[in-house]
This record gives C-alpha cells, structure tokens and sequence, in this order.
C-alpha cells in the first residue's frame, strides 16, 4: 500500500540519534524535542526507511564543538547544570543563559543534547563527503542562532555552521538556505568575511503593533553582510524580509524565482538547507500561513538542482504538523508519494487525530488556522524580488 522506488543510483541518508527526544527545556517552553520522536514515528509508519541509509550517530566531542565555538564558552557549557547555575552571574548572562526571556534555559542533560543534535549534522556532512549519500538528513539540527560564543533563541551550539566547516574542506562555495520564519543570523554571522559560503534566508520581518521587533529583529533586504569592498564576504548574504501572513502561491513564487537567481548566479558545490517548521501556518510563534506541500516544495525545489544537500531542521512549534512536514520532506528527498490517511497502528497516533490535531490526515489544511491576515501584496513581493536581484549584481564574475 504505501510501495515506493528509490531512483537509481541517488541515495538518501538519514542521521538520527533518538537521545536526543528525551530532553527538556522546561514545561511552558516552546521547543519540544519530543517533536523528533513524533516524526521518526510518521518516518517509520510510512516505511520511508526502506528507501534510505540509517546512522545513528555518536555526540560530537568538546574539540569538534571547538572547531567553531570559543573554548570558554564550550566549558561553562559542558559544566553548568541547573544545581550549580547561579542566574545572576556575569559569565551566565554574557554568555546568554537566563535573561528576561529564558530562550535558553539551562536544563538537565544540555551538554548532552547540544552534542548529540551537533553530532548527527556533522555524521552528516562527513556522509556527503564521502559520497555516501546524495542528500544527507538531520531534523534534530538546524539551531541557526547560535554565536561562537554565545547562545540565542534557543540554540546553543550552532550545528549549520559545524556542517558547512566541514563541507568547506572539499567544496569551494556551499549555499546555505534557511526557510525557518526566524532570520538565520548565527550562520550569516559566522560566514560574513568569507566568499566560499553564501547564505540566503526567508523570514518574518518587522515590528509589532507593542513596538518588538520579531526576533531576531534583524535580516532585512539591505542586510547583505560586511560593506567594507576589501571584506571578501561583501554582498555573499541575501536576506528576504517577509510581513504576516504570506501564503502558499506566493511564497513558492518567491523561493522559487530567488533560490533560482541565487543557485545561478553563485553555483555552489554542495547546498545546506534549513527546512524549520516555523514557518507553517498554526506554528505556535511563527506568522506564516503556509501549507505543508508549500513549505515541502522549496526542498523539491533545491534537491532538483542535484548538488550535494545537507538537510537539517530547525524551528517548528506546534509539534504534530513538524512531524508532518519533516515525514512529507522525507517522501520528497526518496522520491516518494505518501498517502493522505495517517497509518493508525503508531505510537501517539491521538497527536494527529481529533479536528483540533489536523484529524488524522497527513495533509490537513493550515491555511488560517491562526488567522494571520495575508500583509503580503503581489507588487510588494515584485518589488522585494527586484531589489533582491539588484542585491545579487555583487556576486556577478
Ligand atoms: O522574542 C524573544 C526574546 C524577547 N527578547 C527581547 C528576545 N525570543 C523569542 C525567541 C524565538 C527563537 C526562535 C528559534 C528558531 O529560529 C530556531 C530554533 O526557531 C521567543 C518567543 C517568540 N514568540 O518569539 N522566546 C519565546 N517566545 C519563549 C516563550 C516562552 C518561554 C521561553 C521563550
Ligand atoms: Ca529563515
Ligand atoms: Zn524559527
């Protein structure tokens, strides 16, 4: 019932170690790592491991971290527990622990998480190289905030930026993509004095009716890295403002034409592409109204261009259309086609049933389930599209 053929000669790795769902940011937190274990049940309820290589990988060690990541920070990292954190310490603050928000919190078991979501996307980075695989998966990856020495919106190692190193070890430019609602700034940030990688990220843009900006509050259009002509990464970072609400057509308009510039224009060796669920309609923080055939199809997108592709998670908060979305994306990477009705014999199959839970479906319709109005005019887009190719004029030879 659910057959499917993997095309000849291509080949899809998944990178998944299942320590990772049993970790905890706090009850009223947002990110719910147990969303993982209700994707690899979708994942294996389809049988879409059949049609791809599994790895579990092990947690990457202090010094691989250290291959981006100050080793001071790396050691109050792998130290701090929620016994000995002291909230009011210098070093907890600077170092981005705590604060008003808490998007970091320190919880039971951090180092642990933090090293083995860092280890599968390095397993699978090392699988590309290799030419193990044509396009290597890790949906427990894709923390995009994370500074070298510093954590943000609930990233503290950033495991893109491990990845796209080890990439640039045979591969002269790497794209980076990031389709999270939030701007992938820890990637921008880390690569900005460099040519040899060139990041491109969509997101939620603007300022609150209470005067907040969404955070991180930057990456707008002219955010296009350093503006120094001696600096090397001038121009290598494309950022694509979006308002509330942007639906299905045009949002896969908008990837579609600017990914396209991009991936033309660049030509890069290998691609690493963020695929947060945030990004959805009904996310939990996120102000989009897509659908998960639109957000699919950016990867569909991205994977027929046939370079080497990384694909890593993200954000995505409202737990059961993650799972959806990261099974559907899956299906897209093998090749498959996955029928509407959701198996029934899984574990926690009750997180998909019920009207309220998407009833039972693997495609339920998310188009205004959070009622954010469509801020996004056509011409606003035509004029968003024009001036991101008048930001590309930089990269041309
Ligand atoms: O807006 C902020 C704080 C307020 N400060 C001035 C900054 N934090 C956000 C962080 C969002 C992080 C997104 C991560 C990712 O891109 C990658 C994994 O998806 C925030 C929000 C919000 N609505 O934007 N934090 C929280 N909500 C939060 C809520 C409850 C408990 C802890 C944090
Ligand atoms: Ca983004
Ligand atoms: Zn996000």
């Amino acid at each position: 019932e659910y057959g499917m053929e993997k095309p000849q000669g291509y080949s899809v790795s998944f990178h998944y170690n299942p320590h990772v769902e049993y970790h905890h940011f706090g009850s009223s937190h947002p990110m719910k790592p147990w969303r993982l274990t209700l994707t690899k049940q979708l994942v294996l309820a389809y049988g879409l491991e059949y049609c791809m290589e599994l790895y579990e990988p092990r947690p990457a060690t202090f010094d691989e971290l250290a291959i981006f990541h100050d080793r001071e920070y790396l050691s109050f990292l792998s130290n701090v527990t929620p016994q000995n954190a002291k909230p009011d310490d210098n070093a907890y603050l600077a170092f981005g622990f705590g604060g008003d928000s808490n998007d970091c919190p320190v919880f039971d078991g951090l180092w642990n998480y933090v090293s083995i979501y860092s280890g599968a996307s390095m397993n699978a980075a090392y699988n590309l190289l290799n030419k193990q695989s044509d396009v290597a998966i890790n949906w427990s990856g894709g923390l995009h905030h994370a500074k070298k020495n510093l954590a943000s919106g609930f990233c503290y190692i950033n495991d893109i930026v491990l990845a796209i190193q080890l990439l640039l070890t045979q591969h002269q430019r790497v794209l980076y993509i990031d389709i999270d609602v939030h701007h992938g700034d820890g990637v921008e940030a880390a690569f900005e004095s460099t040519d040899r990688v060139f990041t491109l990220s969509y997101h939620k843009f603007g300022i609150d009716r209470n005067g907040y900006p969404f955070f991180p509050g930057t990456g707008n259009i002219n955010e296009m890295g350093p503006t120094d002509p001696a600096n090397r990464g001038k121009g290598h970072s494309l950022n694509i403002p979006i308002d509330d609400g942007i639906d299905d057509d045009q949002y896969k308009w908008l990837f579609k034409t600017v990914t396209g510039a991009v991936i033309d224009k660049y030509n890069p060796t290998a691609i690493v592409l963020q695929s947060g669920a945030d990004s959805l309609g009904g996310d939990r923080l996120g102000r989009f109204n897509l659908n998960i055939k639109a957000h699919g199809f950016c990867i569909e997108t991205v994977k027929n261009y046939g370079r080497p592709l990384l694909l890593i998670g993200g954000g995505g908060y409202t737990p059961r259309n993650v799972a959806r979305t990261w099974c559907h994306e899956t299906a897209v990477c093998v090749g498959a086609e996955l029928h509407n009705n959701l198996p029934t014999h899984i574990p926690y199959i009750q997180a998909f049933q019920g009207a309220e839970n998407g009833g039972g479906i693997l495609y339920p319709d998310l188009h205004n389930t959070k009622r954010h109005d469509n801020l996004n005019t056509d011409a606003k887009l035509n004029k968003l599209v024009a001036q991101a190719m008048e930001n590309l004029r930089y990269i041309e030879g």
